[in-house]
């Protein structure tokens, strides 16, 4: 790599962004593993954070083993509400370029991407290398010129993007992607890569579904589940995912204890008036952590916070309490502050 170039590009990059800038990423639709990575290093190198510098797509992510990287790796990507995006100082783009998006972005500011046949001199900022097998090697260039810390998470989502694009380093590579690659390797986890490749359901999982499935219900749109013990935290996640498919369903709460929290995974399908991360926030902000964004979210609540407000932590308790406070969100939209009533039963 031209590592001159590089320091010089992220000096470049990282000059034209304030410190209050808010920052939108936009990808591709359906982003894919390249595009993902590519994002959240980006927010990394910026020194940012999700709230601060969120990721869009116009279509959201539907490939299975993507879907799952997304959960495995905690990468939430929205869809823009129509004029969102007029109200960021500056948009980004990493695996993609602007006349991809026509007429849909206000602005393009920072445009980082390998592929070729774009009109380029669009935007303050651009790196484009069309010779390289993925944007992820660029980012990862980037975050080592930067001298930045590279976590687990974030090397297994790059490692992830320069395997999924080059097809594990047989189509399209270059030295840089070798180089990157070879970087990468020592700090990511490979369990988690192979969770990404096939996501395994431990076999007491099935007894759980077959007990949990049984008594789901649709109300007004909203299913509630609570699993009880669970052995990890992406059961949960696929949980609430695979209770979105059922006719007539725009909200689903899922929850479990995993080890001392009580963990609540919602999802929606963005179209009504509730917002997940604003409704996880409003119910359970006080006791754990919550948050998220329209479609997704999530709440983290130790068990000893949930049992001092509600009184119990018994399974069947817990299920018909969260069952009651969604159905009072769902029925009193946004605007419900109602505040949580400690009840026991
Ligand atoms: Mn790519």
């Amino acid at each position: 790599m031209d590592q001159l170039f590089t320091k010089q590009k992220v000096k470049e990059l990282r000059a034209l962004v304030g410190d209050g800038d808010r920052v939108a990423i936009v990808l591709q639709d359906d982003p894919d593993p390249d595009a993902m990575s590519s994002a959240i290093a980006l927010r990394t190198l910026l020194g940012r954070n999700k709230l601060t510098t969120p990721i869009f797509a116009f279509k959201p992510v539907t490939r299975p083993e993507n879907r799952t990287m997304m959960h495995l790796l905690e990468i939430e990507v929205a869809e823009p509400a129509p004029g969102e995006l007029d109200g960021f100082d500056k948009i980004a783009m990493v695996d993609v370029e602007p006349p991809y998006f026509e007429a849909k972005l206000p602005r393009a500011d920072i445009v980082i991407d390998h592929h070729p046949g774009y009109q380029t001199g669009l935007a303050p900022f651009e790196d484009i290398r069309v010779g390289y097998g993925a944007t992820a090697t660029i980012m990862t260039e980037y975050l080592v010129s930067a001298g930045e810390r590279i976590s687990e998470r974030l090397a297994t989502a790059l490692l992830y993007g320069i395997r999924s694009d080059t097809l594990a380093l047989s189509r399209r590579v270059t030295e840089a992607d070798i180089e990157a690659f070879t970087h990468l390797y020592p700090l990511a986890n490979y369990n988690l890569l192979r969770q990404i490749d096939r996501p395994e359901l431990p076999v007491s999982f099935a007894r759980v579904l077959a007990r949990v499935m049984r008594r789901m219900e649709v109300r007004n749109g909203l299913v509630v589940i609570h699993l009880g013990a669970v052995e990890r935290d992406d059961l949960i996640v696929q949980m609430a995912d695979f209770c979105l498919q059922f006719e007539g369903v725009e909200m689903v709460a899922v929850s479990g204890k995993l080890e001392k929290n009580l963990v609540i995974a919602v999802r929606t399908h963005g179209i009504g008036r509730i917002s997940a991360g604003d409704t996880v926030k409003r119910l359970f902000g006080e006791i754990g952590s919550a948050g998220g964004h329209r479609n997704m979210a999530k709440a983290v609540i130790p068990l000893i916070a949930w049992r001092q407000r509600e009184g119990t932590t018994r399974d069947k308790l817990v299920e018909a309490r969260l069952q009651a406070l969604f159905a009072a969100a769902v029925a009193g939209g946004e605007d419900s502050a109602a505040p949580v009533a400690r009840n026991g039963a």
